[in-house]
């Protein structure tokens, strides 16, 4: 496997461990996993493994094998020792001491246990097996083809996908769904005859300690199984699914489960035969069941039919309002996944109000790594602190979105065939933040992306301040040149990058700012607007529902008001448009200006990509700038106060 960015994983990252001497007790794959990582890292290095008992600087320990993933960390009398009673803990362990490095080996007395807060790290590839005629191989993949499928089938050679599951077990995921929760008609096939291809995937990832999930389509005992109907009430039905899910175990024992994306975008689901999406979920759940399988049942669930002249519909409120009267109805292994915000991946939303309205439901929570409306990785946008603010919300006053995702945290991917993985290459930042994040929802996202910046580039101070200044505030810069006060959908329809205002003012899909020469926003109060806001538990019911007390971030979301109107921040919004479009881009231009000094830092190729994209990225941060700034000038006719150009 030639070419292929280590990224968090270079040679050097295992020199601690390979200079030393390493005993592995304990048995079983994973554990030959450990074996042959600090087997290669000894080769490079000249220290030693083994497994006979003697005198070590770092011993690797599985003692029995109960399934969980922890594990206990250990320095004391000149010698490290990682304990794990799972076998996926060992692998972590030994990824944490990787982490550590040097540090592991200095002396001083430490012990602590690390577990992770969520059983399911997920990540969601939208995949295609067959190139899609609009959507192209990898839907809203910015990272070149898929890692997975080549030529309409599984890619030959597993290699890269074996590197890609070890990448992901340094940072803790361990969970893939591979191909899109759009499944078309060669996709379908995945669930039945083609599964030897999934299994072949399967087999790639699991030395890592990565359960393979699939996309699949209700409507498959239509589909596939040349059945009159899919209702999940029919007894046909139901034992149709129960032997297709026996034959998946049958390839792939350790399958991990489906994920479904039902009555939604055109998706088949169990509103064609009146049936809830409890009865749905229920019946993927009863076949996965007897085999120790999960369902993931998507609640992105809203019309995307709308009429905009009809103001009574809310695609804010589509989730909340179909699935939380169907709290308690799931299965125990049906897991509700629900995007972090109510629309979709927006670069400000407010958290979902359906986490922590469903007690009686398992939910696992959806980011989105791929950069769809983040700047599709043409941008610097790192989004761990937006995630960590997601993660850490308290949502019903008391245990936070984090630690509410009992199904698990999903991402959704943002990596490809592309020698760098994530296309712009310091997108891989994104997605280690989300493994870190994933196994610890409140950890400091600053701190993770040190670690990332320290492991993939060396300990170099001066890179690692540079590369801290471009990333650290960048997801506020992207938010800042792009759709103001957490108002979203300013894109360009149906590709979604670069800026058009009224994009999707008029279309089906919703509409999202009504500005007119007085105002701009969208009224959710319960008053006088929507009644989003009255989604939410106290007190953020109240906080959202008054434009005085709601955060100025949010405040175009929940409100619609007039462009005098005066932010807590001291300016007025259509000020604060205007400084925010200008601020933007200057932070662009000032951290195209700091990769620039990094030149003689970075590794040519690397350099020179980024470089390339910070181009793009400035090109389009000020066509947002314009557009933006003229389309609100024009509308309100307010000047800037500071009589900069406007056109
Ligand atoms: C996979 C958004 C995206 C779609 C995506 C959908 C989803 O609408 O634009 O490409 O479909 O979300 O999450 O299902």
């Amino acid at each position: 496997m030639q070419g292929v960015d280590p990224a968090w994983l270079p040679d050097g990252a295992f020199r601690p461990i390979g200079t030393r001497r390493t005993l592995i007790r304990g048995s079983g794959p994973l554990v030959d996993t450990v074996h042959g990582e600090v087997a290669r890292a000894c080769e490079r290095f000249g220290g030693s493994v083994s497994r006979e008992p003697g005198s070590y600087d770092l011993v690797l320990e599985l003692d029995g094998d109960d399934g969980s993933e922890g594990f206990v960390y250990e320095r004391g009398d000149g010698r490290t020792t990682v304990t794990a009673s799972g076998a996926r803990g060992l692998l972590y362990g030994f990824f944490h001491v990787v982490r550590l490095g040097e540090t592991a080996f200095l002396d001083d007395a430490r012990r602590a246990s690390y577990q992770p807060e969520s059983a399911l790290r997920m990540l969601d590839h939208w995949d295609n097996v067959a190139v899609h005629p609009v959507m192209g191989q990898v839907e809203r993949g910015y990272a070149g083809g898929s890692l997975f499928w080549e030529d309409g089938r599984a890619r030959g050679d597993l290699e890269r996908v074996r590197a890609y599951g070890r990448l992901l077990a340094a940072c803790g995921i361990n969970a893939v769904a591979v191909n899109n929760v759009n499944v078309h008609a060669t996709e379908a096939r995945l669930l039945t005859d083609r599964i030897g291809e999934v299994a072949d995937i399967a087999g790639a990832l699991r030395p890592y300690g990565i359960r393979t999930h699939l996309s699949v389509t209700f409507a498959a005992p239509v589909v596939l199984g040349g059945l009159a109907s899919a209702d999940p009430l029919d007894e046909s039905v139901r034992a149709w699914w129960a032997e297709a899910t026996a034959r998946v175990y049958a390839t792939i024992p350790d399958f991990g489960g489906f994920v479904v994306k039902a009555d939604s975008e055109g998706q088949p689901g169990p509103f064609a035969y009146g049936r809830s999406h409890a009865d749905g979920a229920n019946l993927l759940a009863a076949a996965l069941a007897p085999h120790g399988g999960t369902v993931h049942w998507r609640a992105f669930v809203y019309n995307h039919h709308q009429d905009w002249r009809d103001r009574s519909t809310d695609r804010a409120r589509a989730a909340y309002d179909h699935f939380v009267p169907l709290d308690g109805e799931f299965a125990d292994n049906a897991v509700l996944q629900v995007k972090h915000g109510p629309m979709d991946f927006q670069v400000r939303e407010p958290v979902s109000p359906m986490i922590g309205a469903m007690p009686g439901t398992r939910l696992a929570v959806e980011l989105q790594a791929t950069q769809e409306y983040t700047g599709q990785q043409r941008h610097v946008c790192w989004l761990g602190p937006m995630w960590s603010e997601v993660l850490r919300f308290g949502i019903d006053g008391e245990s936070s979105v984090g630690a509410l995702a009992r199904g698990g945290l999903v991402a959704v991917a943002n990596v490809g065939d592309d020698p760098f993985w994530t296309g712009h290459p310091l997108a891989q930042a994104n997605l280690y933040t989300f493994g870190r994040l994933a196994w610890d929802p409140n950890a400091d996202p600053h701190h993770v992306l040190d670690e990332w910046i320290r492991l993939t580039f060396g300990p170099g101070p001066g890179l690692a301040a540079g590369l801290r200044s471009i990333l650290d505030g960048s997801w506020r810069t992207y938010e800042r040149y792009t759709a103001p006060l957490g108002v979203g959908f300013m894109v360009q329809p149906g590709h979604h990058y670069g800026p058009s205002v009224d994009g999707y003012e008029y279309s089906p899909w919703g509409t999202y700012h009504f500005a007119d020469r007085d105002g701009v926003g969208v009224d959710r109060s319960v008053a006088s607007g929507t009644g989003y806001a009255g989604q939410y538990a106290k007190p953020w019911a109240d906080v959202y529902e008054s434009p005085l007390s709601c955060p100025d971030e949010l405040l175009l979301f929940f409100h619609h008001v007039s462009y005098g109107h005066m932010l807590h921040s001291g300016k007025t919004v259509i000020q604060h448009i205007y400084d925010t479009h200008f601020e933007g881009v200057a932070e662009v231009e000032a951290a195209r200006e700091r990769w620039a000094s990094l030149v003689d830092l970075v590794d040519p190729a690397r350099h020179a990509r980024v470089a390339e994209r910070f181009e793009e990225q400035l090109r389009s941060a000020r066509e947002w700038r314009d557009q933006v700034n003229s389309y609100f000038f024009r509308k309100s006719g307010v000047a800037d106060e500071r009589g900069r150009t406007i056109y």
